[in-house]
């Protein structure tokens, strides 16, 4: 029998606040929690749910850097955007908090104090990669190298992104400093660890025998963690962004990331309520915490011992991971713009939130990696959310107005039929419980949506539109049975689509009906008059998924070219210095230019070498308009051996730069200078 909890806390991955959230977090992590927020609180039961931006890290720096801003204008920036879009997609947090917040600092602080005062810390003086350009110690994400499994180049400090595989710096082959590019050096330096291997015993039993339950990715992953046995774990860095580690003589460190932020549900706990122990220190309490695979580790190994060595907190009961979402066939990702990004999503599908909100949860990474289609997207709007979902909806409020001024007619007597259509209904909620309970809401959606097929079924089969010819008093019961199907849907599909169940509910002019309803053939009694039908979804047209496709394709040209343009070609071999002299090249200014007729790519271009003037073909039409050369100053082999070309004698070089790509750059002396002026 499992154990009744008095109440719930469900807690959301924070987000890092370096970038926007897209699709990937949402199938991952925020739908499925939302989901299961929203049953709970339909159920009655006392549940919160927490979320908050992760605002310190390394990538938050890195990009700070990058754009020449602090630390706290991309936060800023970024917990704006994600929180506004949060709320657009309807995510219902109690609280949306940032580990910036004065709360966080103060009670990361005291989590940390507590620890260190007990002596639950190891400290230990290392050697660790120091970046001498950039006067910085170098971890996680500031350095880069080749991963020693998978001989990925960009392989980071604490993760290969290619095999998955969590790293140590020391681990990278041929590391470099990802701020100044520079090859490091070791310098000592003192931190603070947590000995996970001392929790090593309490994980087994806790994990191993005790949580058989959890999801075969997360147990899964967990069990191969535990397997190879835990090692200390540093939980401060030397970095100027974070919470300063509070103790005497820690100058310029700061809490590791991965410290502080899952302490963040604590204090987002505490902004929320001042009743906040009641959810932390009660073992009456259910907590849950939804994360994407990547935070396995730190939520069921490294936060649990934190809380474990702490002592006053409970532990999660559960932690159902999901694995992750690809789009179009390849891996999403921030940095290569390959997502669909939530905020823009919202601004070009307005009244569409339920759409990506269905489609994210019926195809949803439960337990392998997915694949996101916009192909898909459409055909899960046409074909289900169209077709059943809406169809059924529309027609049964439809002919209620058309048949009975919109007032609900009574139920009479009812066949088989009826009978077994109702009993088909009252199985669904049932399931749908199991199923979200056991964290499967994509078998869950399938009976949510079950509901609304059969009542399209229903209709389909009882055809009213022509029994009304004959029979109109069926009618009546047909009409009163489906607006009852109708009402059951609405709370059924609610945990999923929250817009969708609202705007059913003012459909039907009806107060909210609670879940416990669910099943029920008397929700709404007759004589009830319902509100206007509206269509509750809409036909996605093939051009609309065109321009998805599109901005896509152009996000991979961009791609494939700035990895291109990125290639540097090997050096060739070498020349004497007398060979070198022989070249003769002078500042030259392009006097005139023109398209050589007939060709695509030539120009004629004549020139001011400073010793003549003359013409030079070149084949660079491609890359700039006659325009723009004229009156440039630019560099000119002026001896190489003249040749005719469309029967123009061209007597020169023009010189250029060109990358992998094939873009060329033009060359000119950095001021103006006289022509003739010799290079070299
Ligand atoms: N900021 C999310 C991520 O890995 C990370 C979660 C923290 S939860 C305490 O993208
Ligand atoms: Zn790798």
């Amino acid at each position: 029998m499992a154990k009744q909890y008095k109440r719930y806390l469900v807690t959301s991955a924070l987000p890092y606040a370096n970038g926007p959230v897209h699709i990937g977090h949402l199938a991952g992590v925020y739908v499925p929690s939302d989901i299961y927020v929203r049953y709970l609180r339909l159920k009655g039961y006392d549940v919160i749910s927490i979320c908050g931006s992760d605002e310190h890290g390394v990538p938050i720096t890195i990009k700070a850097r990058k754009e020449g801003v602090t630390p706290q204008d991309i936060v800023d920036r970024y917990h704006a955007i994600i929180e506004k879009s949060f709320r657009g997609l309807g995510m219902s947090f109690d609280i949306y908090s940032r580990t910036s917040s004065k709360t966080h600092r103060r009670v990361a602080s005291e989590f940390f104090r507590k620890l260190y005062d007990e002596g639950k810390f190891i400290e230990q003086t290392s050697e660790q990669y120091y970046d001498e350009e950039a006067q910085t110690f170098l971890a996680d994400r500031y350095i880069v190298g080749t991963c020693p499994r998978c001989q990925n180049e960009r392989a980071y400090g604490d993760q290969c992104e290619k095999c998955g595989s969590t790293l140590s710096p020391d681990e990278l082959i041929n590391p470099k400093s990802a701020v100044s590019g520079s090859v490091p050096v070791k310098r000592e330096t003192k931190h603070w660890y947590l000995p996970l291997d001392q929790y090593e015993g309490f994980l087994r039993e806790w994990i191993l025998e005790g949580h058989k339950e959890w999801k075969s990715n997360v147990y899964g992953q967990c069990k191969s963690w535990l397997d190879l046995g835990l090692q200390p774990r540093a939980v401060s860095r030397d970095l100027d962004w974070g919470i300063p580690v509070p103790v005497e003589g820690a100058d310029g460190k700061v809490l590791y990331v991965w410290f502080d932020a899952p302490i963040g549900y604590i204090s987002a706990t505490q902004d929320l309520t001042p009743d906040w122990e009641k959810y932390w220190k009660d073992e009456d309490t259910k907590m849950v915490h939804f994360i994407g695979k990547d935070n396995i580790v730190f939520h069921c190994i490294v936060f649990p011992s934190m809380l474990k060595a702490h002592g006053d907190y409970i532990l999660p009961e559960n932690v159902p991971a999901n694995e992750f979402l690809n789009l179009e066939g390849d891996k999403i990702s921030t940095s290569r713009n390959w997502a669909v990004w939530l905020h823009e999503y919202l601004e070009e599908f307005p009244g569409k939130e339920d759409v990506l909100r269905y489609v994210l949860c019926a195809n949803a990474p439960e337990t392998k990696d997915n694949d996101f289609t916009w192909k898909d997207y459409q055909a899960r709007n046409n074909n289900e959310l169209v077709a059943i979902l809406g169809n059924f909806v529309n027609r049964a409020l439809v002919l209620t107005q058309k048949y009975y001024a919109g007032v609900v007619p009574a139920c009479g007597e009812l066949t088989d039929y009826d009978r077994e259509t109702i009993e088909e209904l009252k199985k669904v909620k049932g399931a749908l419980e199991q199923n979200i309970e056991n964290y499967r809401f994509r078998e869950a959606l399938k009976e949510a949506m079950n509901v609304a097929r059969i009542g399209n079924k229903y209709l389909a089969d009882t055809e009213p539109w022509k029994v009304v010819k004959t029979d109109p008093e069926r009618v009546k019961t047909i009409l009163n049975i489906a607006l009852q199907i109708t009402a059951n849907t609405a709370i059924a599909i609610e945990p999923f689509m929250p817009f969708s169940a609202k705007k059913m509910l003012d459909m039907l002019a009806v107060e909210p009906f609670g879940w416990e309803k669910l099943g029920s053939m008397e929700l709404i009694e007759a004589g009830h008059t319902i509100g206007t039908p509206a269509l509750l979804f809409e036909k996605i047209e093939d051009e609309v998924i065109q321009k998805q496709l599109d901005k896509l394709a152009a996000t991979k040209a961009a791609n494939q070219a700035a990895e291109a343009a990125q290639h540097v070609e090997e050096q060739k071999d070498p020349v004497n210095f007398e060979d070198f002299q022989k070249m003769d090249i002078r500042v030259s200014t392009i006097l005139a230019a023109e398209k050589v007729a007939k060709t695509k790519k030539l120009l004629k271009l004549t020139v001011d070498t400073g010793i003549d003037k003359r013409e030079i073909v070149s084949g660079i039409a491609e890359h700039f308009t006659p325009e723009e050369l004229i009156g440039k100053q630019v560099l000119v082999l002026v001896n190489l051996q003249p040749r005719e070309m469309r029967g123009i004698l061209s007597s020169g070089m023009i010189l250029m730069g060109e990358d992998a790509s094939g873009k060329l750059v033009l060359l000119q002396p950095s001021e103006k200078t006289n022509n003739g002026a010799l290079v070299g």
